[in-house]
């Protein structure tokens, strides 16, 4: 036996850290998992998710073998039959049903899957259904559609250049917990404690004092759901107050009648709705004018709310009218060796909203995708063009989207269903057949998106760790497969399909990245990049507009039509009552949205699943330390252990997402040792972002007692 050093990159969140891997190349047994020093990116950092890679690996509970679920149970069938059927099945219903009969769900995972990247929209082309849903509209589109509006491009989004900027903004994101979002940053304290040590300053506004709040020079609370008003009077305040220290705003953006449009918002005007006084929206301002460059970032707590759609485009109109953007330590954009936005818009994939909209509430679509808010209703409610089947790949939303119970309910109404996902969990098992891939570390591995969205341009490629096992394809042949026995419609279209589809079969997930590397802007290939498994530094960001504005124009427009409509809709929402409660979301280092939980080196130690609330709300309810609270909402009601902490600002609550394990007849040993509840019973898919129909699943009203 020889020990072996295996370099990676970790594929279980956006931070991409670089690891090193020990194994036996004979056993293939894995040793230890550690941060690699020599990536320039990472630098060493890892979190301790990384080392539940081995146990992903060996977990006996993760499948192999594709099932289908009989009367007497699961049986184990072979890959032939089981891409027949899933083929036939899903084109069945078709036949009967028409197209839009069959559904599709894309979970967070595709993310951090290349070879889903590439073949995924294939398969959703041969299926030709309107109804496709994904994590999207739980977490980003917020963000997909300030870039789209603004920038032209729905993958054009601004990352903030951390490590150049002298005062940074975090409104609803917690990276010391999630390890960053749409802003690939590895090793993310660090970065964030040398901005104070030259001097500069972070303040956080949270409606919790987060575990980043704690590295920050100052924090706010802010009453969730409510980041629309202050981000509307500190724009006011500059606009208004402050017009003399206002820089020129570059010859390529259009301002129109901004100023206009946030005369009434002023400080006095929202400070009892936020809870933040108008001599601190003031303050703000004015450090913001006067700092050497500064950046807003907003993330989960500002898209995931009632006015998610308003509050990114209100970040983005901050960052602009203040200078910084697209400049040194401001708002920036990558430069990606393999530029995903300029291919796609190339392919005529620079996004749309609002061509159709979903059947039963008409929500809008964006991008050819429908809030997965509505998932469920479209299932349930009887007509034409009802979802009858559903596709799942990489996904669990009966965990991870709102009204838990309602969607769980409408997938065991479904007449088939296919997963394609290597657990039975509390999604999978109401399929027909689950198709299990191979996992992360049988298969390569390069960032197409996050290299988008980090904060220095950087590349990486992985190979695979081992060799996998000739039963365990990987998900991309899992698509092909399905997508050529699903590939029907008029001869042309079919055979313009089948052809794409070999050709891309042909080059595999690699040779298509060799394609896009040698196209990108470094003219890198996938050769070059296999000499250098710790990752290539390609520089910091650098400044790249007009020239990359994909607006039709060439222009970047402060005020497009959908968000002045929204703003003048917004108006009358100031006098609204407050609930007495409202529920928030949280994020924990050791866990992973609703699939690490099986892993008994993360799930270990004192549940983590606990409802976090105030002291004075505590007593004011009788509720005490470690108590049972009963939390009820619109839809649903669940029992969970208190944890009173003055963490929490009074009036909100907060539950972690992702838990919930306990539901018959899923396979997850571990994980339903300590299952934890589901908080999405609570979330209300009803409550949406109106502007977008991405939910809300941060600022439910709920009302909380004691029992027992
Ligand atoms: N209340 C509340 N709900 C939330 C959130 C919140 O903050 N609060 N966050 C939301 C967000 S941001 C997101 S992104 C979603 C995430 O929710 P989902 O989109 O449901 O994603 P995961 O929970 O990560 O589920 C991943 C599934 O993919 C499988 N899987 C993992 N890797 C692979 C792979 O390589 N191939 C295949 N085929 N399968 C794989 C796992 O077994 C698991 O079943 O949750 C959302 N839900
Ligand atoms: N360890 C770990 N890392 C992860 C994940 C995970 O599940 N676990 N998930 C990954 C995924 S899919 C994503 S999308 C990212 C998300 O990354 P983040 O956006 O950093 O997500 P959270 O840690 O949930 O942070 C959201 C913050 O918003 C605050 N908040 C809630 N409501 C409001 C509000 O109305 N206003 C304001 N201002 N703040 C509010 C919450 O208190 C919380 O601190 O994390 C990724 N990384
Ligand atoms: S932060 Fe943790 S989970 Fe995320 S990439 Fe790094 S090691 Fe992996
Ligand atoms: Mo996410």
């Amino acid at each position: 036996m020889t020990i072996q050093t295996h370099k990676r990159t970790c594929s279980l969140c956006e931070a991409t850290c670089g690891i090193e891997i020990r194994y036996d190349d004979k056993t293939g047994d894995i040793a230890s998992v550690k941060g690699d020093k020599s990536d320039p990116f990472s630098r060493g950092y890892i979190c301790p998710k990384a080392t539940a890679l081995q146990d992903l690996q060996n977990d006996p509970d993760r499948l192999r073998r594709p099932l289908k679920r009989t009367a007497d149970g699961w049986q184990t069938i072979s890959w032939k039959q089981a891409l027949k059927e899933a083929a036939d099945g899903l084109a069945g219903v078709q036949q009967r049903y028409g197209r839009d009969s069959v559904a599709s769900y894309l979970g967070n995972p595709n993310v951090h899957n290349y070879g889903n990247l590439l073949f995924g929209p294939m398969l959703l082309r041969a299926l030709g259904s309107k109804n496709k849903f994904s994590a999207t509209s739980v977490d980003q589109l917020p963000h997909h559609m300030a870039s789209l509006m603004m920038f032209g491009h729905q993958l054009m989004i601004p990352v903030p250049d951390i490590d150049r900027t002298d005062f940074l903004i975090v409104m609803g994101g917690n990276p010391l917990a999630s390890n960053g979002s749409l802003m690939t940053a590895p090793d993310i304290k660090n970065r964030l404690k040398a901005i104070r040590g030259r001097g500069g300053k972070v303040l956080v506004i949270d409606p919790r004092r987060t575990e980043t709040a704690d590295v920050a020079d100052e924090h706010w609370f802010i009453r969730p759901g409510q980041d629309v008003f202050l981000l509307l009077s500190v724009l006011h305040v500059m606009l208004h107050e402050y017009t003399q220290t206002l820089p020129e705003l570059p010859a390529y953006v259009k301002a129109a009648d901004l100023k206009e449009r946030v005369k009434s918002w002023t400080p006095e005007a929202t400070e009892a709705r936020t809870g933040i006084a108008a001599t601190q929206v003031r303050s703000l301002a004015e450090q913001w004018l006067q700092a050497r460059s500064a950046v807003c970032y907003g993330r989960m707590g500002l898209s995931v709310q009632e006015h998610g759609g308003l509050c990114q485009w209100l970040i983005n109109v901050l960052n602009i009218v203040t200078g910084n953007f697209d400049r040194q330590g401001g708002a920036m954009f990558t430069r990606p060796a393999a530029d995903l936005p300029a291919v796609t818009a190339a392919q005529g994939g620079r996004g749309h909203y609002a061509k159709y909209h979903s059947r039963v509430r008409g929500l809008p679509e964006f991008g050819g995708e429908l809030p997965v808010a509505t998932l469920a209703e479209e299932i349930l409610t009887e007509g034409e063009g009802q979802i009858r089947a559903l596709f799942t790949m990489a996904g669990n939303p009966v965990i991870s989207t709102p009204n838990a119970s309602q969607l769980d309910k409408a997938l065991g109404s479904l007449d088939f269903m296919v997963s394609l996902d290597y657990y039975v969990n509390e999604t999978t098992r109401h399929a027909n057949l689950i198709l299990p891939p191979c996992g992360p570390l049988e298969r390569d591995h390069y960032d197409l998106i996050f290299n988008v969205l980090a904060v220095r341009n950087v590349a990486k490629y992985s190979a695979p760790l081992m060799k996998r096992d000739k039963q365990s394809p990987e998900d991309w042949q899992i698509l092909a497969g399905l997508t050529r026995r699903l590939t029907r419609g008029p001869l042309k279209k079919r055979l313009m399909t089948k052809l794409t589809l070999s050709v891309m079969s042909w080059m595999k997930p690699q040779g298509i990245l060799d394609r896009l590397l040698r196209s990108g802007p470094y003219k890198l290939t996938l050769k070059q990049l296999k000499r250098q498994p710790e990752g290539m530094d390609l520089g910091a960001l650098s400044s790249c507009m007009p020239a990359r504005l994909f607006t039709r124009d060439k222009q970047l427009d402060l005020t497009p039509q959908v968000y002045v409509d929204a703003l003048e809709q917004l108006s009358g929402s100031l006098s609204e009552p407050a609930p007495e409660f409202v529920l928030i979301g949280r994020r924990h280092i050791r866990s992973n949205n609703s699939w690490l939980h099986n892993s008994q080196r993360l799930i270990k130690g004192k549940s983590r699943c606990t409802l976090m609330l105030n002291p004075q709300d505590a007593s004011r309810q009788g509720i005490e330390q470690g108590a049972t609270v009963e939390v009820s909402s619109r839809v649903g009601c669940v029992q969970v252990e208190a944890e009173v902490t003055e963490e929490l600002m009074p009036g909100v609550v907060s539950l972690p997402h992702g838990w919930g394990h306990n539901y018959d007849g899923s396979r997850l040993t571990i994980a339903s040792s300590a299952p934890g509840v589901n908080c999405n019973e609570l979330t209300d898919d009803q409550f949406v972002d109106r502007l977008t129909g991405n939910t809300a699943l941060n600022g439910v009203p709920v009302s909380i007692r004691a029992i027992g």
